[in-house]
């Protein structure tokens, strides 16, 4: 890395000495660097963890903090590490931190980032990155990039701090960029010569920043809830969207007062399940087809409407054609006051944060509210019980081979004897027929693919929920969705958390029954090697593998691993035909105009 000068702030005589003396003079008690002004700076912020992979310019770094008492977990990829840093922050509210080194380990977690902050999850990727001299001239340097520039578009904030005077006031940016507002992710540069720079330790110390109320609360206006209490108070088909915005929101008595005390029926959103319990009376989850074009006054609580939620219009919501609008009025609450009208006029926009927002709207309704119409009521419990029906009627088949469901009737059970644990899912059948089966019972429990459905969150979702609740965790993964994140079994082996990966092997993506149709010896581009053994990969780590063929050997299985703690894969064999194309948005895919 060259010879270290680090600039010192006015009116310190500290000398100039190469890297392996600054970090024995660092220990003395006249002279800090940034290393520790950074460690400092995060513990002064209440940062206890931070998940990250190391190599130059932040091997040191990872060792210091460690030494500094900051947990420090260690991945086998940035992607990894960055998708536990976003999810760690959404379970928090604190942001996550990931750290990796410069260019190729910047970009490894700028997925996450980028991730990140199209879900609203506050993180901050912290690179080290390489000289700025020779960098800005691009003169080749070692891992030469100009990080800043790249990150910008993708993150919520970027910032460089170059002078260890400054890393106090980059970090207090960085951590208020990350969860005021709309939380999102935020990139931190910090050039290798940054951390051997010297000062004095008492004004450094004087230089960091508590930051005080990271995330003020924002007040709604009493006009726009006026608004809204009146748009649900007429309403005759009234229905309430969570989204994950308000499960991010912790304000998880007031949402359930809102929604017990209205009576109005509410569905969730992927990572609002467990709000409330899913098996809770007003829920028209299992009547979702019905509910959204028959509403009349749809209210959002931290739910976009995005494609999620078709836009707001189209034969989902009732409308003619894909772009009609369905005559839903929408009232909107969410932190971001330029959401309103992003696909559909909102009637009654509020804007706040959603526990402000929803005690707002609490106090408006006040004691004398009615219940929404019987008849309303009545038509969504009808087709609700009879999808129930139907639904424990698949669930009770016991085919052979496994299918997704009678898997996941084993999985819902274990999750209905294990509130407490946390369900990591993705896939594309195996995420869609989790979410529709498998019920939860608290808040923030199920952490999933997201606003992008992006493939790879699962094992640094799987850490991170382990490392931050301490709780058990299930990972319900599909073949293709493990392989993104698969060798990170290492990591949760060597930290011993109590994770229990499930991955619905059906041989491939979506299916593994495609075949090439010219008949050469490459298989087809969704399949994968058939009847992989991917419980002994967790083996070569001393985890606990199993290999699972029915109902009752999963159930055993997985009973076992949530009980003892212990890291545990179970390959869990689906029949291979079972899936379908995309999982539910089979209609996503572009068809060929072309006539076979
Ligand atoms: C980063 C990323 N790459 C690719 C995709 C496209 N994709 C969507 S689902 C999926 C995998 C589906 O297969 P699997 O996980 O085995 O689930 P299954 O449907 O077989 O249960 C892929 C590759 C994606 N969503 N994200
Ligand atoms: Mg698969």
């Amino acid at each position: 890395m060259g010879t270290v000068e680090p600039r010192v702030a006015a009116g310190t005589d500290v000398k100039l000495i190469s890297g392996g003396q600054i970090a024995a003079n660092a220990q003395s008690q006249d002279v800090t660097d940034g290393f520790h002004l950074v460690i400092d700076a995060l513990k002064l912020n209440g940062i206890d963890t931070v998940f990250g992979l190391p190599g130059i310019p932040i091997t040191d770094f990872t060792r210091m903090a460690q030494a500094a008492g900051l947990r420090v977990i260690s991945f086998r990829h940035e992607q990894n590490a960055g998708n536990a840093a976003a999810i760690a922050g959404f379970m928090t509210q604190k942001p996550g931190i990931c750290l990796t080194v410069s260019a190729p380990g910047f970009l490894n977690g700028l997925t996450a980032l980028a991730n990140a902050t199209t879900n609203c999850f506050p993180m901050i990727l912290i690179s080290g990155s390489s000289e700025r001299e020779i960098v800005d001239l691009q003169q080749g340097d070692y891992e030469e990039m100009d990080q800043l520039a790249i990150a910008k578009p993708l993150a919520k904030a970027a910032f460089r701090v170059l002078h260890a005077e400054d890393i106090g006031v980059g970090i207090a940016r960085a951590i208020r960029a990350a969860v005021s507002g709309r939380p999102g992710g935020v990139y931190l540069d910090l050039p290798a010569k940054l951390f051997a720079q010297t000062m004095d330790a008492e004004a450094g110390k004087k230089s960091l920043i508590k930051v005080v109320d990271p995330a003020p609360k924002q007040i709604p206006g009493t006009d726009a809830v006026k608004r809204a209490v009146e748009l649900l108070r007429g309403a005759r088909k009234p229905l309430i969207v969570l989204g994950k915005g308000a499960a991010y929101a912790q304000a998880d008595a007031d949402i359930r007062a809102l929604i017990e005390k209205t009576g109005i029926p509410y569905l969730p959103m992927s990572m609002a399940k467990g709000l409330l319990p899913d098996t809770h009376e007003q829920s028209a989850a299992a009547a979702r087809s019905y509910v959204l074009p028959e509403a009349d006054v749809v209210m959002l609580v931290g739910a976009r409407l995005n494609w999620l939620l078709s836009h707001g219009k189209g034969k989902t919501w009732g409308g003619k054609t894909h772009k009609d609008w369905g005559g839903q009025k929408f009232i909107q609450i969410d932190i971001s006051p330029q959401e309103a009208d992003s696909n559909v006029r909102i009637d009654a926009p509020v804007v706040g944060d959603i526990g402000s927002c929803v005690s707002a709207l609490l106090a408006g309704i006040g004691s004398s509210w009615q219940n929404p119409p019987a008849e309303w009521l009545a038509a969504i419990a009808e087709r609700k019980n009879k999808n129930v029906a139907k639904m424990a009627e698949t669930l009770a088949k016991d085919p052979k081979p496994m299918n997704f469901h009678s898997a996941l009737n084993v999985v819902r059970d274990i999750v209905k004897a294990n509130p407490d644990a946390i369900l990591v899912n993705e896939g594309a059948n195996a995420l869609d027929f989790t979410r529709s089966i498998v019920d939860m019972y608290k808040p923030r429990k199920r952490l999933d693919v997201g606003t992008w459905g992006i493939m790879g969150i699962g094992m640094g979702f799987a850490v991170a929920a382990a490392v931050v609740s301490g709780e058990p965790v299930i990972a319900i993964e599909g073949d293709s969705a493990f392989g993104f994140s698969g060798m990170e079994v290492e990591t949760i082996c060597r930290y011993k958390l109590p994770v229990c990966v499930v991955v619905f092997n059906n041989n491939g993506v979506y299916r593994g029954t495609d075949v090439n149709p010219t008949g050469g010896p490459d298989v087809a581009p969704t399949v994968f090697v058939k009847g992989a053994r991917y419980d002994k990969l967790i083996e070569a780590f001393g985890g606990v593998g199993v290999h699972a063929t029915t109902p009752a050997e999963l159930r055993k299985a997985m009973e076992e691993a949530v009980h003892s703690r212990k890291p545990t894969l179970i390959n869990a064999v689906i029949d291979e035909a079972a899936g379908t194309e995309s999982g539910r948005i089979t209609s996503l895919n572009p068809t060929s105009g072309k006539k076979k």
